[in-house]
């Protein structure tokens, strides 16, 4: 399924785009049930873990996964699909041939209360020598207004990047009463199960509290091009490790430097593991919380 002229055109200019039931009914099916095994291993979690992102709500008996946290390192299914045709032949016009996983999740954004993710631009967690850079977001149910969009501001990726800092720390998150985002202009991306949603990395973006009595699942890959390289290093992997994540293409040894504005996600945040936990430390967050009525 590669893209279309226009369609590449229209992502370069307003640093999103939505493909309506682009995965194969047949993966589409696979990976739902994948997703559905994975989380049955959160029963009897007393605490989140390098797999599993649990809701403040969790109990051990009543388990509550808000993010199923890289799952291709965990579960084989996740790192066949994300070398798969149906995936990269989406991304490689837009990132070129040479093609790197850099990091993956899979939001579930429960029934009733699924969390929000504040305003923020991925750009500002892994800054890289150039900006070739985007997630594809693969939607594991019908995604309406009511069930928490992913939503995107169309243009945000060729502006500034934003403080997402708080307190002296990174938090992950923008304070849209501090800075200018956009986020009046912001496009909600809806579709069937199914439906891949793209978005550059600098693209500001977010989404809202479930408050509907439908499910929101999303798979996020976030790819670069292989001649981009992090500016924080390679996190503790090896060269070895670190070339294993290309997906299509080929490493290379020549980072290509290109400018764009870089603002360093440093000093880390004080609440660490997950976007959910650094954006608790983000003043005049923007988007309802779940409050527990006892
Ligand atoms: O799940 C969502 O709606 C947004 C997720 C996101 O942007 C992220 O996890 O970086």
């Amino acid at each position: 399924m590669p893209l279309t002229q226009e369609q590449v055109e229209r992502f370069d200019e307003t640093g999103y785009l939505v493909l309506p039931g682009a995965l194969p009914a047949d993966l589409l099916e696979e990976l739902r049930r994948e997703a559905d095994l994975a989380v049955d291993g959160a029963r009897g979690l007393e605490a989140s873990d390098a797999r599993y992102d649990l809701e403040d709500s969790h109990r051990p008996d009543a388990p509550r996964v808000r993010r199923l946290k890289t799952p291709f390192e965990h579960w084989p299914f996740f790192d066949r699909l994300m070398r798969s045709p149906a995936v990269l032949d989406a991304v490689e016009p837009l990132l070129g041939p040479d093609i790197r996983i850099h990091n993956s999740k899979l939001n579930m954004k429960s029934a009733h209360f699924g969390a929000a993710v504040e305003w923020h631009q991925d750009w500002a967690f892994y800054p890289h020598t150039n900006d070739t850079g985007l997630a594809v977001g693969i939607y594991l149910d019908d995604v309406g207004e009511d069930n928490g969009p992913m939503m995107a501001v169309p243009g945000s990726h060729r502006g500034p990047v934003f403080d997402h800092h708080s307190r002296g720390a990174f938090c992950g998150g923008v304070d849209p009463g501090l800075h200018d985002v956009g986020h009046e202009r912001a496009v909600q991306m809806t579709g069937p199960a199914g439906t891949f949603t793209l978005h550059h990395v600098r693209a500001v973006h977010g989404s809202a509290l479930n408050r509907s009595n439908r499910p929101r699942r999303l798979l996020l890959y976030s790819y670069f091009a292989a001649d981009a390289w992090p500016l924080m290093g390679l996190e503790g992997a090896t060269l070895e490790e670190f070339d294993k994540r290309i997906c299509r293409g080929r490493p290379t040894l020549e980072p290509r430097l290109e400018p764009a504005p870089v603002r360093m996600p440093l000093p880390v945040a004080p609440k660490q593991g997950s976007i959910y936990e650094n954006q608790k430390t983000l003043t005049g967050r923007f988007f309802e919380q779940f409050e527990e009525v006892a």
